[in-house]
């Protein structure tokens, strides 16, 4: 590689992604004064939010707290619409604060990073575009999100059909009209079961292709009122404090008792109401829905039943019924997903009993019937975690990649997630093992933005050169997350977060399950005992 001497080219920190956490990282990086490039491979700001414009795309946390608060003025100039907002109204919000914040100029889009190297010589970044430029930087940052990395399964035939193909994380910006046709949804994830109603509405039939039930509670959603947006405007400096220190960034905590302490007649009355408030009220009635074997069961039978309420057909009704442990998959909330199998034109198409043999021109063939259709939606998710960082060659002390590193996923160590042990000056957000995904995700890059600026803060004022990782400190976190993912459920079964999903992938659980506010307080007392756990050079 030859690298940068273009004095154009040598900027004081390249990032990657101008999504929720490398919008609000220039932002910081600006105001201390480093030169700063975002590369973006979008043709505009927003990162999952850009790409993700799937019929019935919307957050699944609350609006009011689904957003930046590090800015008291732009918390009270923005107004959300409704409690989950759709994926527009989301990405209007990110343009806005690009453009308040005058960040758009220090981004290129339409270009994708394709390898960041590290130069020990020169202690500096060597980043490469695909557009066939090369920008030397200080520090590296990535902000490519957890789920960014789209997975169309390797099904036999998938370029012969002949009708419209598409995936969810990657929508086109013209509307898609199903109106007249014959669609089929692959995949009934998060993404799936927010766009199956929506697509049911407008198509002429639609055949959905399950292959895992899953559980998913009313979102419950409505319009906010303007007194509501009032009083939320007016305790922003609460709200603020309140998700800092919560366990998943919201503004609740899970319940003080366990499952099995309450009588069946009172926990079904508290898991009727949560139905009936929507969102993640369920998940977080109790404390111990995702470590109790027994208790996890007498929730998910809840949600089960309510299943067998609602679907007319009862074949339907119990294909639809997962025997998953509730929560352990990540979360759904939907808006009449059960209640779409009671439409004429939509069935269900149990893919695990006979699964998908191929893609054909004419739509889709399992082992035991063949489905034509004019359009497939692939709501077949992501490589999540480790996925986006591994299609980057990024390369650190004596030319190891990342994904050497981490043997492919199969040893996953960062510490605190932010940094890994021979990759200097390399800091990742929301990287695997910090809360990340279990956490409201603006909260959650929040904490890491403005760690790593104040970290990088004292690394400057302290002419800190090298800053890494210490190989124990990792040791020991990556123990930490380990131990504290396997006394819960969420291992037990197979899921993006493990890595189950994607065929040969390394199976783990590389998010740290301790809660965001404890995760914080780790986080806050490393800087405080100066950056115990790195090595300064
Ligand atoms: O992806 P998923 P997603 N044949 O991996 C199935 C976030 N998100 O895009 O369960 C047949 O959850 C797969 O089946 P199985 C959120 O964190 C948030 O829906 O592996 N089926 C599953 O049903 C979410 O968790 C929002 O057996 C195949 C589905 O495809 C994450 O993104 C909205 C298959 C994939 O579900 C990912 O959600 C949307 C195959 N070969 C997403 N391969 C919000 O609300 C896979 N499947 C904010």
């Amino acid at each position: 590689m030859v690298y940068s001497q273009d004095p154009q080219n040598q900027v004081d920190a390249v990032v990657l992604g101008a999504g929720f956490s490398g919008l609000y990282m220039l932002y910081r990086l600006r105001e201390a004064g480093l030169s700063t490039r975002v590369f973006e491979a979008a043709d505009g700001v927003g990162g999952v939010w850009y790409w993700n414009r799937y019929p019935g795309a919307r957050c699944d946390s609350e609006s009011v707290y689904y957003n930046y608060t590090f800015s008291e003025e732009l918390f009270k100039e923005w107004s959300w619409s409704s409690r989950y907002p759709e994926q527009p109204e989301i990405l209007r919000y990110l343009n806005y604060v690009a453009d308040k914040f005058e960040l758009k100029p220090d981004i290129t889009f339409n270009t994708r990073v394709m390898s960041a190297v590290y130069d020990e010589a020169s202690n500096r970044w060597q980043v490469e575009t695909d557009t066939g430029e090369t920008v030397s930087a200080k520090y590296f940052i990535t902000g490519i999100g957890c789920i960014s990395s789209a997975n169309v399964p390797n099904i036999k035939g998938l370029n012969d059909f002949e009708g419209q193909a598409y995936h969810t994380g990657h929508w086109p910006h013209e509307k898609v009209d199903f109106t007249g046709k014959r669609v089929g949804v692959i995949g009934t994830g998060s993404s799936g079961i927010q766009s199956i109603p929506v697509i049911a509405k407008e198509a002429a039939h639609l055949t959905v292709f399950q292959r895992t039930p899953q559980y998913s509670v009313p979102a419950q959603n409505y319009t906010y009122t303007k007194e509501f947006v009032e009083e939320v405007k007016d305790n922003y400096s609460e709200i603020r404090r309140q998700m800092q220190e919560t366990v998943a960034g919201l503004r609740f905590e899970f319940g003080e008792q366990s499952v099995l302490d309450d009588s069946p007649e009172v926990r079904r009355q508290k898991l009727q109401e949560g139905w009936e408030k929507g969102g993640w009220e369920i998940l977080f009635t109790y404390n111990d829905l995702l470590a109790n074997e027994e208790g996890n069961e007498l929730v998910a039978a809840f949600i089960r039943e309510k299943i067998q309420e609602i679907v007319d057909d009862p074949e339907t009704a119990n294909k639809l019924t997962p025997d998953h442990f509730y929560g352990t998959k990540r979360a759904i909330v939907d808006t009449d997903y059960f209640e779409t199998y009671n439409r004429d034109n939509v069935r269900l198409v149990d893919v695990k009993a006979s699964p998908i043999e191929a893609i054909t021109p004419k739509g889709i063939r399992t082992e035991d019937n063949e489905y034509e259709l004019d359009a497939i939606v692939f709501a077949t998710g992501f490589d999540g975690m480790t996925g986006s960082l591994f299609k980057i060659d990024i390369r650190g002390k004596n030319g190891v990649t990342l994904k050497e590193k981490w043997e492919n996923g199969a040893q996953t160590r960062t510490y605190l997630g932010l940094t890994t042990a021979g990759f200097p000056n390399m800091f990742m957000l929301t990287g695997p093992e910090s809360p990340s995904v279990l956490g409201n995700m603006p909260a959650t890059i929040e904490q890491h933005v403005e760690w790593v600026s104040d970290c990088i803060n004292h690394l400057r004022e302290n002419k800190v050169d090298i800053f890494e990782a210490e190989s124990q400190a990792e040791e020991e976190w990556s123990a930490h997350c380990k131990e504290l993912a396997d006394a819960t459920l969420y291992t037990k079964t197979d899921s993006w977060y493990t890595g189950a999903n994607i065929a040969g992938k390394a199976r783990g659980f590389p998010i740290y399950v301790g809660g965001y506010g404890a995760y914080r307080e780790i986080c806050d007392d490393v800087a405080a005992n100066g950056y115990k756990g790195f090595s300064f050079k």
